[in-house]
Formats: structure tokens, sequence, C-alpha cells
């Protein structure tokens, strides 16, 4: 699959802004599980190393009042490269990573594993499905010239 080579990104803090979707708004006050942001092309060159994989990553947020078993939920891209996740629970307004390379799951991380980047540098869409394959959510981009998205 072609994907563009890695452009040097400026490694912005994307904290702030993270925070303006976790929040919400009244019209969102009973909350959802879905995809907040993905940081799509990697700083640097596309090196395949794990500090480059895994700095590839779509963020999932809990923004229900409730944690929310993620367990066999699944994270699909558009070239069919299922993660699935493994016994896991989101707390309520918590937000996890999905980093593409390898790593230790923790409550805030999760690594599908990788020795290869998943999401395109130029477009792709990110789906997230149940345990039971029943659509979760999406988040779809179209734009080579930034590094990430907000969903
Ligand atoms: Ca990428």
């Amino acid at each position: 699959m072609f994907r563009f080579r890695g452009v040097a990104a400026a490694c912005l803090a994307t904290a702030g802004a993270a925070a303006v979707v976790v929040t919400g708004s009244p019209a969102q006050a009973a909350g959802t599980l879905h995809i907040s942001e993905i940081y799509y092309n990697s700083p640097g060159t596309d090196t395949r190393s794990n500090t480059s994989l895994n700095y590839e990553w779509v963020q999932v947020t809990n923004s229900t009042t409730k944690a929310v078993s993620l367990t066999g939920w699944t994270l699909t891209d558009s070239s069919r490269h299922v993660y699935t996740f493994g016994s896991f629970s989101l707390g309520a307004g918590k937000s996890v990573r999905v980093h593409t390379g390898k790593g230790t799951n923790t409550a805030a991380n999760r690594y599908q594993g990788r020795a290869a980047y998943v999401w395109n540098n130029d477009r792709d869409t990110a789906t997230l499905r149940r345990s039971t394959g029943s659509w979760a959510d999406a988040c779809s981009y179209n734009d080579a010239t930034r590094s990430y998205v907000y969903c």
C-alpha cells in the first residue's frame, strides 16, 4: 500500500485541544464511547522503529458517566487491519490510546504490537465496533498536510 514518507511534523502538544473534546457539550450529556483523535503521521521519517510506530495512535474516549468494557471491541482501518481489545474497561470520562507498535498495556495506553504502520499518512478511516460487531463510531481523515485529526 502506498504511504507518504513521513513528513517532519511538529510535535505539537495536543493535550489542550483534546481536553475540549473530552469535555463534550450539553447535547452529548449522555456521553458516548467514541474515537476522539487519530495521530496518523508519526513525527519524522517513517523508519518503522517501535518509537515511531507507537507515535501512531487512535484515541478512544468514554464520555459517559460509567465505565465501559471494551473487551472484544475492535478498531479497524480502511485496509481491514483489525485490533481487538483484550480484557479492558475504560473508566468514565477516561481516554485510551491504541498505539500501533509494541508496548505494555496500561489503563491509558494499549498496543497493537505491530511492526508496520496501520494509519495512512494521507487518508484513512478508523472504525470502532462493539464486541457484538455492531458499529459504535468511525472517524475519517483526508489531509496529508496534517499529522492528526480530532474526531
Ligand atoms: Ca502513518
